[in-house]
């Protein structure tokens, strides 16, 4: 039974010489890069799901984590449970958590049970981050768990399963403003379909915006300020999820005019899910103004699903936080580690362990970044890649101030035109240059 987390001494910086597990050796919260500090550049959150609820199930066997909290009632545990969360953060220096409904709150016996223990719980957590400064980053509604959502939630073809759906998302955007959260998320778990032999797919997308919009017309009614962002996954559960990628996603907020409200939560494994890389999905993001928060994790490319781990490759984390250097930083979002252990690391030590690896890999991540900017070589390559669009029929091209017949005319006057080579494997030889100090 898990009670408490009271002998574990908070993590600090030792520096990346030291062998002590328990220590960070390049997180170090205080330095500062760019003029911020590093704490405040990578806003890093704990997610309550994986992190207190998790317990190693796997489809070939039973938990091996222990996650029955002590306590005689479910909001007794639920208590416990938060108890355990704020102590890790404590104990990591993590300044931030995101959770869903059911996460924090016994689910009860009904959805009338499910809103009176949210607002319980909540006062109870409101408590736990006064006393300890922690901030909540994002709330969301778990929509995709209980049966009822086996067909969908917005997008389920009865109506009254709507109707739950949208009173799960209006509670948990009241728990989110109650608890200051800048972010409101939606991960469509059950938003997709299996066949279209059954699916309406145009009646789907409407609705799935229709409550969109509701939400937002709600949470602006209440005062919330902060974000929406859409979770973009491309399967699992389903087999075609709607929010396939940032680019897909980009599609749907336009058509439905919700482009104003919504911005990207996007997470490392779902980018690899979709056959793209995570900077790609960044970028997409980046470019197209609705980057705002990110679920770190890693996957595995020889798997074909989410394995939710904690991330270890410094090659993409740098590649991460280059693209959220060049989106100016986070404002609303955060770095949210939506990762597991293995079930095979079962005790909390093992959690510990696992977010000092993950906090460590994003802050080599964010260092190597910084120097490959300030080295410089690879942005010059770049803008002289396109030095040809700053001046004459390049500028002309950039401003719209040219059309067809004209650069046929020009094309027509020049002489043999030599592409430019583009210099990949240099361009990957100067990263490694910066990237490694051995
Ligand atoms: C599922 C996933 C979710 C969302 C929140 O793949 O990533 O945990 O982050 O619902
Ligand atoms: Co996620």
């Amino acid at each position: 039974m898990v009670n408490g987390l009271t002998n574990i001494p908070p993590v600090k910086f030792e520096g990346r010489d030291s062998k002590k597990a328990l220590s960070f050796k390049y997180y170090n919260p205080d330095e500062m890069i760019q003029g911020k500090k590093m704490k405040d550049y990578l806003k890093f959150a704990m997610s309550y799901w994986h992190t207190l609820c998790g317990d190693g199930t796997d489809p070939f066997g039973s938990s091996t984590i222990d996650r029955d909290y002590s306590g005689q009632t479910p909001m007794e545990k639920a208590k416990t449970k938060a108890d355990v969360a704020f102590a890790l953060m404590q104990i990591l220096g993590i300044e931030y958590f995101c959770f869903h409904d059911l996460d924090i709150a016994p689910t009860g016996n009904s959805l009338k049970e499910l809103k009176n223990n949210l607002i319980e719980i909540t006062d109870y957590i409101k408590g736990l981050m006064d006393k300890t400064g922690i901030k909540l980053l994002w709330g969301t509604a778990n929509c995709f768990s209980h049966p009822r959502y086996m067909n969908g939630a917005g997008t389920s073809p009865q109506a009254d399963i709507f109707a739950c759906a949208a009173a799960q998302i209006k509670n948990a955007i009241d728990a989110t403003i109650k608890l200051g959260g800048t972010g409101y998320v939606f991960w469509g778990g059950r938003e997709g379909y299996e066949t279209l032999l059954n699916t309406n797919m145009e009646i789907e997308l409407d609705n799935m915006a229709k409550l969109m919009h509701m939400a937002v017309d709600y949470a602006r009614s209440k005062g919330f300020t902060g974000d929406f962002y859409i979770e973009p996954k491309p399967k699992e559960p389903t087999k075609h999820q709607y929010d396939f990628d940032v680019a897909t996603v980009v599609g749907f907020l336009r058509k439905y005019g919700l482009d104003k409200d919504f911005k990207m939560n996007i997470e490392a494994n779902h980018a690899t899910l979709a056959g793209h890389t995570f900077q790609h999905e960044l970028n997409v993001a980046r470019v197209n103004n609705v980057f705002g928060s990110i679920d770190a994790n890693q996957g595995d490319l020889l798997l074909g699903w989410d394995t939710d781990q904690f991330p270890t490759n410094v090659y993409d984390t740098t590649l991460c936080m280059l693209e959220v250097i060049k989106a100016g930083g986070f404002t609303n979002g955060g770095l949210n580690f939506d990762a597991k252990v293995r079930r095979a690391s079962y005790t909390m030590e093992d959690i510990i362990l696992a977010y000092i690896s993950g906090m460590d890999t994003f802050a080599l991540g964010l260092k190597i970044a910084n120097k490959i900017i300030e080295d410089g070589r690879i942005d010059e390559f770049v803008s002289r890649r396109y030095a040809s669009y700053k001046t004459g029929i390049g500028a002309d091209i950039i401003a719209g101030r040219t059309n067809l017949e004209e650069l046929e005319k020009y094309a027509l006057e020049l002489p043999p035109v030599e592409p430019h080579p583009g210099k990949q494997e240099y361009l990957e030889a100067v990263f490694n240059n910066v990237m490694f100090t051995v």
